[in-house]
C-alpha cells in the first residue's frame, strides 16, 4: 500500500503535466521539558520529563486554469517512540497520509472547495489551525468563499465531525457545523477607526436520538480598531460571542464569551509593543442542572491565548467553570533578528470569580534568515492556595522551524 501510494506521488508531475505545479515544505523540531509533579511519585517519576518530536510537512498546489488542487503530507513523530523502530530493524509505523486534501473551483469573485482542508476563522480564538500543537487541526467538508466588490469577504461552509453512516441509517445522526463567516476587507469608512468588522454564526447540529444529540448554535462578532497618538499608536481589539441551544448533557444552553485587548505600540521603549488583556469565557452553574452556563470552545486555540501550560485552553463541553483571565503582553525586538516576549496571566473561573492561579511565560525567538527561526522559551505556573491543585509547575521548549 505504501509503495502504491509512493509511485502515486513520484509519478503525480507526469500526470499533472498540463497543470502549474507549487510546492511548499515546512519542519518543526521541539524539545519539550516539563517539571510538572507527578501524583505517583515514584523513582521513574520523580526526574524531568522530555521528548523531542520533528514534524514534516509538504504541500503541493496544482492550478490548471479556475481548476486546483492541493495535497499536503503530514509526518509527526516523538523520536525514538515504540512505532518508529528507530535503531531496530522492524517495521515503522508511521503510514503516508494527507493532513489535507481539496479540490478547488475559482468562480467569478469568489470559489468553492471540497475536501479536507485547514480552517483558521478571526484570530483563531472559536476556529483554529492550532499550529502548536504536533499535527494541527483539519476539517473535512465543503467551503465556499465571496468577495463583495472589495467591501467584504464571506465564507460559507459545512463541515462534518461524525459521519456515522456505518451504524446509524439516518443522516440525522451525523454531526455536522453549518456557518458563515463575513469580514471586511477594507476600512469601513476612510475616516473612521475601525480597521476591520467581522461577523459570523455556526450551528453544531446532530438531530439523532443518540447521545451526542446536539442543536448548538453561535453567533458573534469581532472588531478592530486603531489611533495613532504622538508618541503611541494604540490599537483596540474586540470580540464576542453568545451560544444556545440543546447539548448532550444540557437540555438548554446560555453562554457568553467576549475579549478586549489594548495593544500600544511604544516607540520610545525600545520599539515595544504591549497588549493589555482581558478574555472571558463564562462557566456552568452548578445549581442549574437542565441548563450549561459554560461558554464550549471545542475548536478554537489554546495556547495561543492562554499561557503556554495549557490549563486552562479550551472548553469541551458546556459544563466547564469558564476563565476570566487578565493579561500583560511585553514583546520587544532586539536588533534586527531577534525577539523577547513576556506574558503574564491571571487566571479566574469564568463562574464565580474563584481563584486559579498566575502564569509567567518568556519567549526568545531568533530568526535566522527568512526561511529559520529558533525559539526558546519557559513558562512558569503558581497555583493559588485553596485551588484544585497546589505549588508550581515549569515548562519549557526549544524550537527550530524552517520552510524551504
Ligand atoms: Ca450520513
Ligand atoms: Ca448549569
Amino acid at each position: 500500500m505504501k509503495l502504491a501510494k509512493l509511485i502515486f506521488v513520484l509519478g503525480l508531475p507526469v500526470f499533472i503535466s498540463a497543470a502549474d505545479l507549487e510546492w511548499q515544505s515546512e519542519f518543526r523540531a521541539r524539545v519539550e521539558r516539563d517539571t510538572v509533579t507527578s501524583a505517583n511519585d515514584t523513582a521513574s517519576s520523580r526526574g524531568q520529563s522530555s521528548f523531542t518530536h520533528f514534524r514534516s510537512r509538504l504541500m503541493l498546489k496544482m492550478t490548471s486554469g479556475s481548476l486546483s488542487a492541493a495535497v499536503q503530507f503530514q509526518d509527526v513523530r516523538v523520536l525514538g517512540h515504540p512505532d518508529n523502530a528507530s535503531g531496530s530493524t522492524a517495521q515503522d509505523k508511521h503510514a503516508l497520509a494527507f493532513s489535507q486534501a481539496y479540490l478547488q473551483y475559482r468562480i467569478t469573485g469568489g470559489k468553492m472547495r471540497i475536501g479536507r482542508f485547514s480552517l483558521p476563522l478571526g484570530n483563531e480564538r472559536l476556529f483554529s489551525q492550532n499550529r502548536w500543537s504536533l499535527r494541527g487541526r483539519f476539517f473535512e467538508g465543503f467551503l465556499a468563499e465571496y468577495n463583495f466588490i472589495k467591501l467584504a469577504s464571506s465564507k460559507v461552509f459545512r463541515v462534518y465531525l461524525a459521519e456515522n453512516y456505518e451504524t446509524f441509517s439516518s443522516d440525522k445522526d451525523d454531526t455536522v457545523i453549518d456557518g458563515f463567516y463575513v469580514a471586511s476587507t477594507a476600512p469601513i469608512t476612510k475616516i473612521s477607526l475601525i480597521d476591520r468588522f467581522e461577523i459570523y454564526g455556526y450551528r453544531e447540529l446532530n438531530l439523532g436520538n443518540t447521545e451526542d444529540a446536539i442543536q448548538r448554535t453561535t453567533f458573534g462578532g469581532r472588531l478592530s480598531g486603531s489611533l495613532d497618538l504622538w508618541i503611541l499608536g494604540l490599537t483596540l481589539e474586540f470580540e464576542a460571542a453568545s451560544q444556545s441551544g440543546p447539548v448532550p448533557g444540557f437540555t438548554s444552553t446560555d453562554a457568553a464569551m467576549s475579549v478586549f485587548n489594548l495593544i500600544c505600540d511604544v516607540p520610545m521603549l525600545f520599539n515595544s509593543q504591549i497588549t493589555f488583556g482581558k478574555e472571558y469565557f463564562s462557566g456552568d452553574d452548578p445549581a442549574t442542572e437542565g441548563k450549561g452556563e459554560g461558554f464550549a470552545n471545542p475548536y478554537g486555540a489554546g495556547h495561543k491565548w492562554h499561557g503556554y501550560m495549557d490549563y486552562h485552553k479550551r472548553f469541551v463541553t458546556n459544563g466547564s467553570a469558564g476563565l476570566n483571565e487578565t493579561s500583560v503582553r511585553i514583546h520587544t525586538p532586539v536588533f534586527d533578528k531577534y525577539r523577547l516576549a513576556v506574558h503574564l496571566h491571571e487566571f479566574k473561573t469564568g463562574f464565580g470569580n474563584t481563584e486559579l492561579g498566575s502564569e509567567i511565560d518568556v519567549v526568545f525567538t531568533v530568526n535566522a534568515g527568512s526561511r529559520l527561526s529558533f525559539s526558546q522559551g519557559y513558562a512558569r505556573y503558581t497555583h493559588k492556595s485553596g485551588s484544585w491543585k497546589t505549588g508550581t509547575d515549569e515548562f519549557a521548549y526549544f524550537s527550530i522551524s524552517a520552510t524551504l
